[in-house]
C-alpha cells in the first residue's frame, strides 16, 4: 500500500520494523554515539519490552546492533523498561533500568558493559545481585520507575532520581549511592506536583545560564528552576545526555503514532525518535531554553532553493516550487512592522492554538506561515504558523501553532491543532524551522524557544503530490517572507553484522 509505505521516515531514527518507544541510556563512548530504546521484537504494538541498540558517528546515520538487553530474569521478565547511563569518574559505565518482575513489580536493576574497551558495547552484563531497588514503603508496586542519569553530589555520593506518585501527586524520589548496588532513599522528594499522576521518565540536568556549551550532569550550580514545556506536540519520554566529545547537552524524544493500531500493524512499525536536539539556555529572553536540531543533520541537506522577499498580502497563498517535498529542512523568516502592529491592534483576548479555529480562522494579525505535506488542492495540508494576539493587558503575544486538522482525509487519525506562545523580542523577525520527513513535521520557532512535533498521515499529499506553500491569512497585515528550502537526503542505516566491519 503506497500510502502506508510513504509514512516511513527517511532521516529520523527508526528500527527496521516493529514497535519502539522511549529512548534509553544515550551515551558517547570511544567515538560512537549509542542509542538504546524500548522495543518489541515481535510486533508493531507495545509489549515484550527489550532494549534495542544502535550506534552512530554523527547522531544521524546509524548502525543497528543486536539487542543490548532482553527480558530474561525474574526481575525483568515482564520487560526491560526505561533507564539511563551514568559515566563514572574512572571511565566505567553503569546502566540503571526498570525491570517489570514476574510479579509485575517495578524494580530497579543495574547493568554494565561486559567489555569497556569494545567501542560498540555489544555485550551487557546484568548485575547478579539485581534488583538493586524495590518500591519503598508507601509507594505502589507499579509506581516506581525510570531512573535518571546519576549526578555526583558535593557530599561525595551519587544521586539518582526516580519517577513515582503518591495518590494523585507526581513525585521524584531521590536515592544516594556510592556503588550503584546499595542505595539510601532521601527523606525529601526533589519535586512534587499535585494532580499530575505518575511521573514517567524524569530527566534532571543542568543548563548553563552564562555559557553556550552544555554541562555535565554532575555540574554543581545555582538553582534557577523554570517550568517550561519541551514540545507542544506529540512528544514523550524524552531523555538527554551530555556529549563529552563536543560539550553539548543532547535531547532525544519519542514520537508515537497518531494513526490507528490497526494501521500500525498493517505497516509493520510504530514510532520514530525526533532528530536529536541540542539544548541551551536562551540568554536573550532569560526565560526559555532553546532546542535546535544537532548541526550534523545539515550534512543531509541536498538541493537548496531560496525564495527572497516574497510579499504576502492579506489572504495570499504562494506555492513554493521545490520538487519532491517529502524530506525537507526549511528555514523561513517573516517580517512585519511589529511595533506598528502593537500600536494599532485591538485587544484579541484568549487566543489558543488548539481551540481558536486553526489556520483557517482569520484574525487581523495572523495566521501566517508555511503549509507543508499539502496536495495541490489543499484538501490535505499541515499549516505551521504565527498568530499575534493582544491580551487584555495591552501586550501583544505571538503564538506558534501546527494545525493537523486537515492533515489527512483518513478518519482513523488523531488531528490536533498544537501550539503555544513564543517570545518574539523587539527587533526580531518571526522565524521558523521545519524538518519535514514523510509523516513527521518538527517545527522550531524563534531559534527553538517553542517547539512542536506533529505526525501527519496524508492519503493524497504523498510522493510527488506533496507540496509546500507560503500563506498569510491575516486580514490586516502584509508579511514579507524569506525562505530557504533544502531537500534532505535519507540517512544511512546499516544492520548488524555490517556494523562489525568498522
Ligand atoms: N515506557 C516504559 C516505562 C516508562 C514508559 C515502558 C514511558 O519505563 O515509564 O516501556 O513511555
Amino acid at each position: 500500500n503506497a500510502m502506508l509505505s510513504w509514512q516511513r521516515t527517511g532521516f529520523h531514527f527508526q528500527p527496521p520494523k516493529n514497535w519502539m518507544n522511549d529512548p534509553n541510556g544515550p551515551l558517547y563512548h570511544m567515538g560512537w554515539y549509542h542509542l538504546f530504546y524500548q522495543y518489541n521484537p515481535d510486533a508493531a504494538v507495545w509489549g515484550n519490552i527489550t532494549w534495542g541498540h544502535a550506534i552512530s558517528k554523527d547522531l544521524i546515520n546509524w548502525q543497528h546492533l543486536p539487542f543490548a538487553m532482553v527480558p530474561d530474569h525474574w526481575y525483568d521478565i515482564n520487560g526491560v523498561w526505561t533507564g539511563s547511563a551514568t559515566l563514572l569518574n574512572d571511565g566505567k559505565i553503569v546502566m540503571l533500568y526498570t525491570g517489570d518482575t514476574d510479579q509485575e513489580v517495578q524494580v530497579q536493576n543495574l547493568a554494565y558493559p561486559a567489555n569497556l574497551s569494545d567501542p560498540l558495547l555489544l555485550d551487557w552484563v546484568k548485575y547478579p545481585g539485581n534488583p538493586v531497588l524495590l518500591p519503598p514503603p508507601g509507594i505502589g508496586a507499579k509506581d516506581f520507575r525510570d531512573p535518571t542519569t546519576a549526578w555526583f553530589n558535593p557530599n561525595g555520593k551519587w544521586r539518582v532520581g526516580l519517577g513515582s506518585k503518591v495518590n494523585k501527586t507526581g513525585i521524584t524520589l531521590v536515592y544516594e549511592t556510592t556503588d550503584f548496588t546499595s542505595f539510601e532513599l532521601l527523606d525529601d522528594v526533589m519535586h512534587a506536583v499535585p494532580g499530575t499522576g505518575m511521573w514517567e521518565c524524569v530527566d534532571f540536568y543542568p543548563v548553563s545560564t552564562t555559557e553556550s556549551n552544555g554541562l555535565d550532569t554532575s555540574f554543581n550550580g545555582k538553582d534557577v528552576g523554570i517550568g517550561l514545556r519541551l514540545d507542544y506536540g506529540k512528544y514523550y519520554a524524552s531523555k538527554t545526555f551530555y556529549d563529552q566529545s563536543t560539550q553539548r547537552r543532547i535531547l532525544w524524544g519519542w514520537t508515537g503514532e497518531t494513526d490507528s493500531e490497526a494501521a500500525d500493524i498493517l505497516k509493520g512499525w510504530a514510532s520514530v525518535q525526533t532528530i536529536p536536539r541540542e539544548v541551551v539556555f536562551d540568554k536573550k529572553t532569560g526565560t526559555n531554553i532553546l532546542q535546535w536540531p544537532v548541526k550534523e543533520v545539515e550534512k543531509l541537506r541536498a538541493k537548496n532553493t531560496k525564495f527572497r522577499k516574497v510579499l504576502l498580502k492579506p489572504g495570499s497563498l504562494v506555492p513554493l516550487e521545490v520538487g519532491l517535498a517529502t524530506q525537507l529542512d526549511i528555514l523561513a523568516t517573516f517580517d512585519i512592522d511589529k511595533t506598528a502592529v502593537e500600536a494599532a491592534m485591538e485587544a484579541d483576548v484568549g487566543y489558543n492554538c488548539t481551540t481558536s479555529g486553526g489556520s483557517a480562522a482569520r484574525g487581523v494579525f495572523g495566521p501566517f506561515g508555511l503549509i507543508v505535506v499539502a496536495d495541490e488542492s489543499l484538501t490535505e495540508q499541515t499549516p505551521v504558523y504565527f498568530y499575534i494576539a493582544k491580551g487584555a493587558d495591552g501586550v501583544a503575544t505571538t503564538y506558534f501553532c501546527a494545525d493537523e486538522s486537515k492533515s489527512s482525509t483518513a478518519a482513523d487519525v488523531t488531528k490536533i491543532i498544537y501550539g503555544s506562545s513564543v517570545p518574539v523580542l523587539h527587533g526580531e523577525n518571526f522565524s521558523m524551522r521545519l524538518l519535514v520527513d514523510h509523516s513527521i513535521v518538527e517545527s522550531f520557532a524563534q531559534g527553538g524557544r517553542t517547539v512542536i512535533t506533529a505526525r501527519v498521515y496524508p492519503t493524497m499529499a504523498i510522493y510527488s503530490a506533496a507540496k509546500v506553500f507560503l500563506f498569510n491569512n491575516a486580514t490586516g497585515i502584509s508579511v514579507t517572507a524569506n525562505v530557504n528550502v533544502w531537500k534532505m537526503n535519507s540517512a544511512q542505516i546499516d544492520y548488524f553484522p555490517l556494523g562489525r566491519q568498522h
